[in-house]
């Protein structure tokens, strides 16, 4: 409103001058057409009277009649002779005495004997101005002066004054309101552009300033992320409470981050699951407070809920609550173990696995996303909250969450690859699967590989339009933005920190596995899941003992491998083979009481982990394809001696961050075992130079900044659809900042 009352002010200004102007040119104008009117009217009067003048001029009586013959003319209302010398020969009764002969000479030279000169000024004849004129009589004669009333010449000048006043304030208005409306409708075309803009879908010409817009507040971030120091849980907590003010947030996990298990003896226990997952957001929730929304897996999980289905957490500190959604064995079977597990995990997973797609474990996970989707809306407490949608158990959530919530800032997190498009068009639900996601403000994975894929899937299968630059797809008013986001562990990490000294460790292990003191190990820690390449790791064990004899006997690789999805009948199967592999190997190598390879087929607590990561001289990581892989991390964060060497495959999403490990193809067991024997080998400098780098990029890049920075995207987002909002509203009612 102040915008457009300044812009009529300048027009009303603008017009004003343009009408003080204009009244000054008519006004002069008129007057000097009037002025020649005048001359013109006088000389035609003179000139009429020329003959009876000259014959009277020397007869003041008479040459008096003339001139009142002549005042019988309306405008003219004195008149008088004036001799060529000056001298007064004859005047009317009204001629005013203020100009004798010898000052209206002076003024009205009389020019050439026809032209007449004149002038106007205020006289006693009549209550206002007069004009007089004066008209020679040649040859040489003398002069006739008259006097005009001017009066009805102020009057004129009123009246055109007062039109030109009126016709002012008739455009005056028409302009004003015309402006009005232009303003506002400028304003609001305007304020549409920008916020489409700011939600990612820039109209031409707004593109310099979104741009512009971009730059400061990544150069903002940086420059208070430089100023905050290394991420840690107190940083994200700081992070959070900045950039969301402690705003509530609901996580939509399928693993619950505490689960009840009745034991034998009847007693309650809780376990907090070793799950990357859980390590990952459980601090985001700790920090900001609010729901995680999971699946109740526990055999005491109903015991322990109030009767929302709620229970909070962790035990003793009470944080946050952990919402529980119940399933029954048929939802289970079909929306986890069925579509999934055995439908998009081979999906995106390049290990040569086919899936499994049927129809019924599709209509279960259609119905398990919706049931989530409704726990999530029944747990928020406002119609904008924010939302972490996690992994592929979820893909339909996010469009579910939107229907209800269109607000929600809905952050939903890939865990495992996402495949090309050609790969995913095997999917008989792909478009229904993208479209779910789509449903989120922003779609994370851990590589831009996945980014990329993912965009091109969009592209492929869907109606959109894809903003290449910044990895946006936008569908009509909403855009989603696809980001990489790599996964992490926390820094320091608890488990390390509570372990014994590394040699404590080493002599423990070797000593739980019957190895000599000085017994060379090597580590692998996975589910047992055919992605993990368990086969391809234990048959370079074998390839290295085949081609370096120099290690039979003394090096062993121990696989602590956690049972998973013991329903799918391929992890049955595989669980077969990698046991009877390991036997094979074994009975190959034994010798008295030496096996090259131990197998320790459990799930292990944290403590126990690391003490083996901390006793190993190496670590083989050998996935056929995973996402990031945390193990390798952790790996990384257990050796605070500097020493141990990674072996890592190139499939795995941690390859892009742990660039100094020894970086192997799983597929090519020579080429591993070969790896093997140069981490063997290779020299404590060496050893030290890879290790210390790699725990800088792990301890820098840890979770916190991981979760940190998905957060701070989705806060800025936030930010820009509420600015958007505030643009909508007429900018009379936008609030005030504060
Ligand atoms: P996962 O496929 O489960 O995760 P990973 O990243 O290696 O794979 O995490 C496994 C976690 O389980 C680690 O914390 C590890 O210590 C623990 N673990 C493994 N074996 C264990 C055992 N026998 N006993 C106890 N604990 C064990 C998915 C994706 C990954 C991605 C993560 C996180 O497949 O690519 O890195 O999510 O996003």
């Amino acid at each position: 409103m102040a915008r457009g009352a300044r812009i009529v002010g300048l027009l009303l200004l603008g017009l004003a001058a343009l009408a003080l102007i204009g009244d000054v040119v008519l006004a002069r104008t008129t007057r000097a057409w009037f002025e020649r009117d005048l001359s013109t009217r006088s000389r035609l009067a003179v000139n009429a009277a020329q003959a009876s003048l000259r014959e009277a001029w020397n007869d003041s009586e008479k040459l008096k009649e003339i001139l009142e013959d002549i005042t019988r003319d309306e405008p003219v209302v004195a008149a008088a002779a004036c001799s060529a010398g000056g001298v007064l020969l004859a005047k009317t009764a009204a001629y005013p005495a203020e100009f004798p002969c010898s000052v209206v000479l002076q003024h009205a030279e009389p020019d050439g004997g026809v032209a007449a000169g004149s002038w106007t000024a205020d006289a006693s004849v009549h209550d206002g101005p007069v004009r007089l004129t004066a008209v020679a009589l040649e040859p040489r004669l003398g002069t006739v002066v008259l006097v005009h009333d001017v009066r009805f010449l102020s009057r004129r000048e009123a009246t055109t004054r007062n039109i030109l006043l009126v016709g002012f304030l008739v455009v005056s208005l028409i302009a004003s309101a015309a402006t009005l409306v232009m303003t506002r409708f400028a304003w609001r075309e305007w304020t549409a552009g920008l916020r489409r803009a700011l939600r990612g879908d820039a109209p031409r010409g707004f593109e310099p300033l979104v741009r512009d817009v971009h730059t400061m507040v990544d150069q903002l971030s940086r420059e208070r992320e430089g100023a905050s120091g290394p991420w840690s849980a107190a940083r994200l907590r700081a992070t959070l409470n900045t950039h969301l003010q402690g705003e509530r947030i609901v996580i939509l996990a399928n693993r619950e981050p505490y689960i009840h298990i009745k034991k034998e003896s009847g007693e309650i226990e809780v376990q907090h699951p070793a799950s990357g997952l859980v390590t990952a957001l459980e601090p985001v929730l700790k920090a900001c407070s609010g729901v995680w929304v999971a699946h109740g897996s526990g055999s005491a999980d109903k015991e322990t809920v109030d009767q929302h289905d709620r229970v909070w957490v962790p035990p003793g500190e009470e944080s946050y609550l952990v919402r529980r959604v119940w399933l029954t064995p048929e939802e289970e079977d079909g929306y986890y173990y069925g579509f999934s597990n055995e439908g998009l995990w081979p999906l995106c997973h390049i290990a040569h696995a086919r899936p499994t797609f049927r129809a019924q474990d599709w209509a279960q996970y259609q119905n398990v996303n919706r049931r989530f989707a409704a726990a999530v809306c029944e747990e928020v407490d406002r119609e904008d909250p924010i939302v972490l949608v996690q992994d592929y158990h979820f893909a339909l959530a996010p469009k579910l969450i939107r229907e209800r919530l269109p607000k929600a800032t809905i952050l939903t997190f890939w865990h495992i690859p996402w495949p090309n498009a050609e790969h995913l068009g095997i999917c008989p639900w792909r478009e229904e699967l993208i479209s779910g996601l789509l449903g989120s403000s922003i779609v994370g994975f851990h590589t831009q590989q996945h980014v990329n894929n993912f965009i091109e899937s969009v592209d492929a299968f869907m109606e959109s339009r894809i903003d290449r630059e910044r990895n946006a797809v936008v569908q009509g008013s909403r855009t989603t933005l696809a980001r990489a986001y790599p996964i992490s562990i926390e820094w320091p990490v608890e488990w390390v920190t509570k372990s014994p000294p590394i040699p404590d460790c080493r002599a423990e292990v070797r000593q739980e596995l019957g190895l000599a003191p000085d017994a060379l190990l090597g580590v692998g820690i996975d589910r047992l899941d055919y992605t993990k390449g368990i086969e391809e790791r234990l048959e370079a064990v074998d390839e290295l003992l085949t081609l370096h004899p120099e290690f039979r006997g003394k090096f062993t690789f121990a696989q602590l491998a956690a049972p998973s999805r013991t329903k799918i009948p391929r992890y049955q199967e595989l669980t077969d083979r990698i046991e009877a592999l390991a036997a094979r190997i074994n009975g190959k190598w034994a010798t008295g009481s030496y096996r090259p390879i131990a197998l320790l087929r459990a799930h292990h607590e944290p403590p126990k982990v690391y003490r083996y990561y901390r006793a190993a001289e190496l670590c083989y990581v050998s996935s056929l394809h995973d996402g990031m892989n945390l193990v390798a991390k952790e790996y990384v964060a257990a050796h605070d001696d500097e020493q141990g060497v990674l072996l890592l495959s190139q499939f795995t999403g941690a390859a892009r961050d742990l660039t100094e490990a020894l970086i192997v193809n799983p597929y090519d067991v020579h080429q591993a075992s070969e790896a093997m024997a140069t981490a063997l080998h290779m020299p404590a400098g060496e050893q030290k130079e890879r290790m210390r780098s790699m725990r800088r990029r792990v301890s820098e890049f840890n979770v916190y900044r991981w979760a940190g920075q998905m957060l701070r995207d989705a806060a800025e987002l936030r930010r820009h659809e509420r600015t958007a909002d505030l643009l909508s509203v007429p900018p009379a009612q936008v609030p005030p900042l504060p």
